[in-house]
């Protein structure tokens, strides 16, 4: 009994973790810690993301995911859609608008 509980814990810390790939994302229009809850939140939605750590100061997003569920592209679009440029996809320029005036960019407050 206990060698199966042992073989099932196996299983569960390492069978289901069989794919996660781990990407960084520039985020080069975030502005304040507020703008990080908010990437965080859009990435922590997707499906087969796992882990989400937004780093201020190199202005950057590393996300650890499932590469059989969702990529890149993906991510990229959500924070976009969030209102952020990520790598060289531009931010969602409605969304952009609806942000709190410390999220934007100096030049549009
Ligand atoms: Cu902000």
């Amino acid at each position: 009994m206990r060698k199966l509980l042992l073989i099932i814990n196996l299983l569960l810390i390492f069978g289901c973790n069989g794919n996660i790939e781990k990407t960084k994302i520039e985020i080069p229009s975030a502005q304040c810690g507020m703008c990080a809850i908010t990437i965080e939140g859009a990435l922590n939605k997707i499906d087969g993301v796992k882990k989400v750590l937004v780093d201020m100061d190199a202005l950057k997003v590393t996300v650890a995911y499932d590469g059989e569920k969702t990529d890149v592209k993906s991510f990229e679009l959500a924070i976009s859609n969030a209102g952020y440029q990520a790598n060289e996809t531009l931010s969602n320029a409605e969304v952009y608008k609806t942000l709190p005036g410390c999220c934007k960019l100096p030049e549009d407050r």
